[in-house]
């Protein structure tokens, strides 16, 4: 689960935890325990919280995991438990740290007892009828979105990675309707008890001196909400423009497709049709999009299946990346207690997240890997999680967590674009690096549908639930508001009418997991400012897309003492020694995709782009 501040949080679901420290639940429910005791200094306190924090963790990690790798309703019962006693630690312990408001404290003490404030992203309001309660929705909405299947007869029922692979592999308008709809059966009935989690997290928040929940989440970038918000709307103006000449194209494309009747050239886009079932990465249409087809294409699935990879062999090989810059290897434990394949006997959670489990050694994955080029990124990206795991396992358990969300998930994604043709080619992956202009432009064709695909949906899921924590959109309006920030930011559609006997939120992981989304976005910014100072490190000097930083030691050690500092220092500091620049600032992406642009607008040119 969830490591403490934000982080553990951030990638495995929910959020629990353990106590048992019997002095500290007497405290629960006691209105009036101000805890700390008199004689405690501050620095006493911290030290105190840290050794109770790791603590607690263990037991949430541990029924965490057993619940994610095998939903029943047992394991659900015991995660919930687990859940609501980290809840019941994590009142009393931020009872106490009010005893130290207003005094004047070490910079780093200060910091600390800051961050343990945010140490969840599930705020419970101290109350054992409505702690249970609130444990039980989160552990029933994630175990459904998990346990989520879609029965078109009765004997005929198909998991979600069953359904991903309709989006991306089927080229027939109706059958990807039809999956498309069919995940979005299993979100309806999480509507009920997912109102009921936004009264009583929004109750946890304001206990803890937040307007709501979405003024917490803004609360963990070391800069006001208010300040958070405005930067992100900043980041997003400037990347907008590369966008909209991707979405443009793209629409032509698929209206050869499909038919202009079924994509408007003049609207949003049918939200099916993008290869990916939220729309929010379209790599899987690189077939429909491939710029020069003449060109030999980076098929990497091609020598994945050629050579029959097995996952393990998929994780080995991103293992060896990390390696190649003079990080460790990952201990056996790893190779023993991850989830690498989906098992097939039981229901789990396949969404990818990296765990660790004891702050210590015990760092896993859990995925459901396919014999992809789009998973082996992926699995790139969860080892990014675990390199930082565990490169700040000496920072004490508060600081063990990345400088902010964005930053933890950006390291992996970081690695992935250094996947150049030459490192391809050097590692097996492909047959040859020669790369000419038509094939960076392939390849970069590639890249934005990933990456530049992304960012709009990156923004607007937490915009979503910023307004819903808010009360700016009330339940009546859930599924509305929901499709009207799809279209307003990425030009796309229900391809189907919806009603608010529909939620289609609830079929987005994040969203029935109840983890915090604008740090993909702000992943996504970030990556290419680290890739561009990893590379200047590095020596490169040439166009940022052909740099890869496989076995550079120059650059491994700039890396790893980033990821040493975790989240002892305000972030600014830490992107300050990697890069300079105190900023996120999109100039690197910008920067980075500038060969394709030009490609783009001349595709473009006398199209009427805009939706
Ligand atoms: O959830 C993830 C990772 C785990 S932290 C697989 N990602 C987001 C998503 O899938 O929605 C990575 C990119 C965006
Ligand atoms: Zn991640």
């Amino acid at each position: 689960m969830k490591n403490l501040p934000a982080l553990v949080f951030l990638f495995l679901g929910l959020g629990f935890s353990a106590c048992s420290n019997d002095a500290l639940d007497k405290n629960h429910d006691s209105t009036n325990d101000t805890a700390a005791s008199s004689t405690e200094t501050a620095e006493e306190f911290v030290a105190r919280a840290n050794s109770e924090l790791a603590e607690q963790l263990l037991e949430g990690n541990a029924a965490g995991w057993v619940f994610s790798t095998y939903i029943t309703t047992d394991t659900s019962l015991l995660s919930a438990k687990a859940n609501e006693r980290y809840a019941a630690w994590f009142s009393g312990i931020v009872k106490q740290a009010a005893a130290y408001d207003g005094e004047e404290l070490q910079p780093a003490t200060r910091r600390a007892i800051d961050l343990l404030k945010l140490g969840t992203s599930q705020p419970a309001p101290d109350n054992a009828a409505k702690r249970r309660e609130l444990s039980q929705i989160a552990a029933r909405l994630e175990g459904d979105y998990g346990a989520g299947k879609y029965c078109k007869e009765a004997g005929d029922c198909k998991t979600l990675p069953e359904l991903e692979d309709v989006l991306a592999e089927s080229r027939d308008y109706d059958e990807l309707l039809d999956a498309w709809a069919g995940w979005r059966t299993v979100s309806p009935p999480m509507r009920k008890p997912y109102e009921r989690f936004v009264e009583l997290l929004n109750e946890g928040a304001a206990e803890l001196g937040y307007d709501d929940l979405g003024e917490m989440w803004r609360s963990g970038y070391d800069m006001s909400p208010a300040e958070f918000e405005a930067d992100t709307a900043r980041l997003w103006q400037q990347v907008k423009p590369l966008y909209d000449e991707l979405h443009c194209h793209v629409r032509a494309r698929l209206g050869e497709q499909y038919g202009t009747d079924k994509v408007p050239q003049d609207g949003p886009i049918p939200a099916h049709l993008l290869g990916n079932m939220w729309s929010q990465g379209w790599s899987f249409i690189y077939d429909i999009m491939e710029p020069y087809p003449s060109v030999a294409p980076l098929d990497v699935d091609k020598t994945l299946q050629a050579k029959n990879y097995t996952p393990k062999e998929m994780v080995r090989s991103a293992e060896n990346f990390y390696v190649s810059l003079g990080m460790p290897q990952l201990p056996e434990t790893f190779w023993e207690r991850s989830m690498f394949s989906k098992p097939p006997d039981r229901d789990v959670v396949c969404h990818a997240s990296a765990w660790n489990m004891d702050g210590a050694d015990d760092v896993r994955i859990k995925m459901c890997i396919k014999q992809t080029y789009d998973e082996l990124r992926t699995i790139y990206h969860e080892l990014g999680h675990n390199y930082y795991q565990r490169a700040y396992r000496d920072q004490p358990p508060i600081f063990r967590d990345g400088a902010n969300g964005g930053f933890h998930e950006a390291i992996g994604d970081t690695i992935t674009l250094s996947m150049t043709p030459g490192y391809l080619a050097q590692v097996g992956l492909i047959e040859s690096d020669a790369e000419s202009r038509e094939a960076v432009i392939n390849r970069q064709m590639m890249q934005a549908l990933d990456k530049l695909a992304f960012l709009p949906f990156g923004k607007l899921i937490d915009e979503w639930r910023w307004g819903v924590f808010s009360g700016a959109i009330a339940p009546a309006d859930y599924n509305k508001s929901w499709w009207e920030l799809r279209t307003k930011y990425q030009g796309i559609a229900a391809p189907l009418p919806r009603s608010e006997s529909d939620f289609d939120p609830g079929a987005k992981y994040h969203i029935a997991a109840n983890v915090s989304y604008t740090r993909y976005f702000v992943a996504h910014i970030l990556q290419f400012q680290f890739q561009r100072a990893l590379c200047k490190a590095a020596g490169f000097d040439g166009e940022l897309q052909a740099c890869s930083i496989f076995q550079s030691k120059e650059a491994g050690t700039r890396l790893q003492a980033m990821l040493e500092a975790g989240a002892s220092k305000p972030w600014q500091d830490t992107l300050e020694t990697l890069t300079g620049t105190r900023e996120m600032d999109a100039s690197a992406i910008i920067d980075y995709f500038q060969p394709l642009m030009g490609y783009l607008k001349e595709q473009n040119e006398g199209r009427s782009c805009g939706w």
